[in-house]
């Protein structure tokens, strides 16, 4: 299962929202780690192993951590899932599709 380690209200929401969409669209889960970055956690030697310059996010795929927003969002689009999901989203009218994508991006920020 993928991993993204993630700041709450950071720019690592911008995957999150890939993942969210994922999973909306397949059921396929992700796990999560917040790191706080007010307290530095991002600068922890565990995270630092997973991307020594100490920035959020991180997507572990297949036990191999991948950084930058910009990667990681090329890897998710590169994935069957992400594109079951555009397909749905291309089957419905375009006012629909831009709730349900409001409605992912509001869910990710609620239970998190
Ligand atoms: N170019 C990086 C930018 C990542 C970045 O700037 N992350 C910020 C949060 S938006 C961060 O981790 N800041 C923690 C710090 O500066 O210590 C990417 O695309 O992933």
């Amino acid at each position: 299962m993928m991993k993204l380690y993630y700041g709450p209200g950071a720019c690592s929401f911008v995957p999150h929202v890939g993942l969210e969409a994922i999973k909306a669209a397949t059921g396929e889960d992700f796990g999560t780690q917040a790191l706080r970055l007010h307290k530095g956690e991002q600068h922890a030697p565990e995270y630092l192993a997973l991307n020594p310059l100490g920035l959020v996010p991180v997507l572990v795929v297949d036990g191999k951590p991948l950084s930058q927003i910009v990667a990681i969002c090329d890897d998710l689009a590169s994935l069957p899932a992400y594109r079951t999901y555009i397909e749905r989203l291309a089957a419905v009218p375009p006012v629909a599709a831009a709730i349900a994508r409001e409605g992912i991006k509001l869910d990710t920020y609620q239970r998190k």
